[in-house]
């Protein structure tokens, strides 16, 4: 009798979907209608997949899914849509599947956020024909800066177990129109191009196909060497073109509509064709090459700082532009929004609006490397919008994301690092999309349409990239972080031995004088790199942008700041006002507990709770470092700190680049 009425009590509880709601369902959780009418007479995987979605979730008017072809669809592309309302039918229309797949998941959003669709007149399409996700992920099951687990692929288990996941995924990709996935990390090892890896990724391929999301693989430019045993890897040498072609072919008798490769050459110890005094871009043409006959693509990374400028923000530049013009059709140059690496605030990478004659690709880390892992509460549309603001979308190819998902319940860790993956769907589908209306839509979908909740979450999520910036690195200040981990602050680092480049002193330059790192035309001049207009701005303290004046600029301590504050008193209060930021972030998530489960109310008040501990040792980190050089008090209206420098000094977290710090870790006061 207990166990009949214990069962009963669980399987209310999942068909009220009260239990479910550990954020497995992302933005996903339409509860099931059950009674939708869908017409559409033809069948294929697909096609079958969106009337399922219609017939389960759609509660509104008969929905039909029409082939369509003539102008009007032409224009719109192999992956665009309409959605009409027509008679007392909603029409959704399309020259591909996928489209028809994409307007689906449109429909069902707009249902899910409560928009009147009683007269809709939608007309999409993509901005980029190339939306694409980048797994670092290991054949080992670890993720290279992934904080939400192991990875997704159980690599072990493939071909012949299937994990459910893999489908979902495919499936929470196609709802925001994400079409691509490179599977494995860009330091990349040869063996995910044996034959057994194959095999693997081609069920991956086919559970992902009906999705309309293709696979790419990052292969390591040595795998001539490493698995066929070639003397060489040079991309001018016959054998090894003939290496690369027949493991093409290979691939494509697998998955015929295989994406092509990422690769990460001659970047932080990884082989390329530098090694045989070969360009990038001879190296990238010969994969090219190779890949050509299929249809297939190369994603050629600029990733790169070899010391040919004692700037490393010069670097990537200086090795590239002078390749503009060199690269085949087929290859895309994948450069990272800033010309450093991944951090909360840099100015947009020169090569940019450098490169005319190159297909380039922007790379954004959604994974958040340098924002506080899955910790911290930062909502990253703001900064890739920021992007936008220098770099035309229409001058770019494609856009590639940093994945942050991995094998936790929830994908993501923190439930609100789900709206990166969701924003960055959006943006790559359309990149006139404001951070304010991503943040509507995600909100709504993933918690409640409540406007007590969604009004005042939106603005928690809309400042919370500015919030980490100010209390980690406000002002342009950059890449202060702890070796290894990229978590907490460390501006004192040194390693003995290490790079210079690869320490914090190299980048805030601290003395007696100021702080930040100059590179006007008085210092590295990295702002000739930029074009005209924008060099003459960056170049002069008076028209610097202030959010990017260390990063140009060793500024004097006493330097009068557009506010009247001295710098040292405008460093203090930014760190502050990041400290402030968060505490009212908190404050809001305790008055939204009436409108969350419990459970994710519980996640989310957690992570806050570690944010805000770390927005204090951050701030207390740096003003109590950079006070040894300015010599200049603490404003008295900014919070004391309440940590010793001496004892933060001595902070090591016990963790790897793959994991996230846990409470009982961080330093206590
Ligand atoms: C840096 C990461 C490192 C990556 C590298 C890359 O710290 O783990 O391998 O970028 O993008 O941000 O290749």
């Amino acid at each position: 009798m207990v166990r009949q009425l214990l069962v009963s009590i669980l399987f209310c509880g999942c068909t009220l979907g009260m239990s479910a709601e550990d954020g497995s369902r992302l933005w996903l959780r339409q509860v099931n209608s059950g009674n939708a009418t869908v017409n559409c007479l033809l069948h294929s995987r697909t096609l079958d997949i969106a009337k399922s979605e219609i017939a389960k979730g759609w509660k509104g008017a008969p929905v039909s899914l029409q082939l369509c072809n003539g102008a009007e669809y032409e224009s719109l592309g192999g992956e665009g849509y309409t959605i009409r309302s027509v008679g007392g039918n909603i029409e959704i229309g399309s020259v591909s599947e996928v489209g028809l797949l994409y307007g689906t998941y449109h429909l069902l959003r707009l249902q899910e956020m409560k928009a009147d669709v009683s007269k809709l007149d939608i007309k999409e399409k993509p901005a980029y024909s190339l939306r694409i996700l980048n797994h670092w992920d290991n054949l080992d099951g670890t993720i290279e800066r992934g904080y939400a687990g192991h990875s997704l692929w159980k690599w072990e288990d493939l071909p012949a177990t299937i994990s459910p996941r893999y489908e979902e995924y495919a499936r929470a990709n196609a709802s925001v129109g994400i079409n691509g996935t490179v599977l494995n990390n860009v330091n990349a090892s040869p063996e995910i191009l044996s034959a057994d890896y194959l095999q693997k990724v081609k069920v991956l391929a086919d559970i992902f196909r009906p999705y309309g999301l293709k696979v790419y693989l990052s292969v390591n430019f040595a795998s001539p060497m490493a698995l066929g045993k070639l003397a060489t890897a040079d991309p001018l040498n016959p054998d090894v073109m003939g290496w690369w072609q027949k493991k093409v072919k290979e691939i494509y008798s697998l998955i015929p509509d295989f994406g092509g490769f990422l690769v990460k050459a001659n970047s932080e110890g990884q082989p390329g064709p530098c090694d045989y005094k070969r360009t990038h871009a001879q190296g990238a043409n010969m994969l090219a090459e190779a890949l050509k006959p299929y249809g297939g693509i190369v994603m050629w990374r600029a990733f790169v700082y070899s010391p040919s400028d004692h700037d490393r923000a010069k670097q990537a530049y200086l090795e590239f532009q002078p390749l503009d013009g060199q690269f085949l059709d087929n290859v895309i140059v994948q450069i990272k929004n800033g010309p450093i690496d991944f951090q909360p605030r840099e100015p947009y990478s020169p090569l940019f609006t450098s490169m005319k004659h190159t297909s380039m690709m922007v790379e954004f880390q959604i994974t958040q490397e340098y924002l506080g892992h899955s910790n911290h509460l930062a909502y990253l549309a703001p900064m890739w919008k920021e992007f936008f603001g220098y770099v035309q979308p229409n001058s770019l190819r494609a856009m590639a994301g940093v994945a942050n998902v991995g094998d936790e319940v929830n994908w993501c860790g923190h439930d609100f690092a789900q709206s990166n993956w969701y924003a960055f769907g959006r943006l790559a589908w359309n990149p006139a999309l404001t951070s304010e209306e991503i943040a509507d839509e995600w909100l709504k979908q993933t918690f409640t349409t409540d406007s007590r909740f969604v009004g005042p979450m939106e603005q928690v999520m809309c400042d919370s990239r500015e919030a980490v910036v100010d209390y980690m690195m406000p002002l342009g200040l950059h890449h202060i972080f702890a070796w290894g981990h990229h978590y907490g602050p460390e501006p004192w680092c040194s390693v003995p031995g290490a790079r210079p480049d690869w320490l914090p002193p190299y980048y805030h330059q601290a003395d007696k004088v100021g702080l930040g790192f100059d590179r006007s035309h008085t210092g590295s001049n990295a702002v000739a790199q930029y074009p005209d207009s924008l060099n003459r701005i960056f170049d002069s303290l008076d028209t610097c942008p202030e959010e990017f004046l260390l990063w140009f600029h060793h500024v004097p301590w006493k330097y009068r700041m557009k506010s009247g504050k001295t710098l040292w008193e405008e460093l203090c209060y930014s760190y502050d006002e990041g400290v402030k930021k968060v505490r009212g972030f908190q404050n809001v998530w305790e008055k939204m507990k009436p409108y969350v489960d419990e459970e994710r109310y519980g996640n989310v008040a957690g992570r806050l709770d570690i944010q805000m501990h770390d927005a204090i040792w951050w701030k207390d980190a740096c003003l109590l470092y950079f006070q040894k050089f300015s010599k200049m008090k603490l404003p008295a209206d900014v919070e004391k700190p309440v940590y010793k420098l001496k004892e933060l000094e001595k902070v090591k977290l016990p963790i790897s680049n793959f994991e996230r710090p846990t409470k009982d870790m961080l330093p206590n006061p």
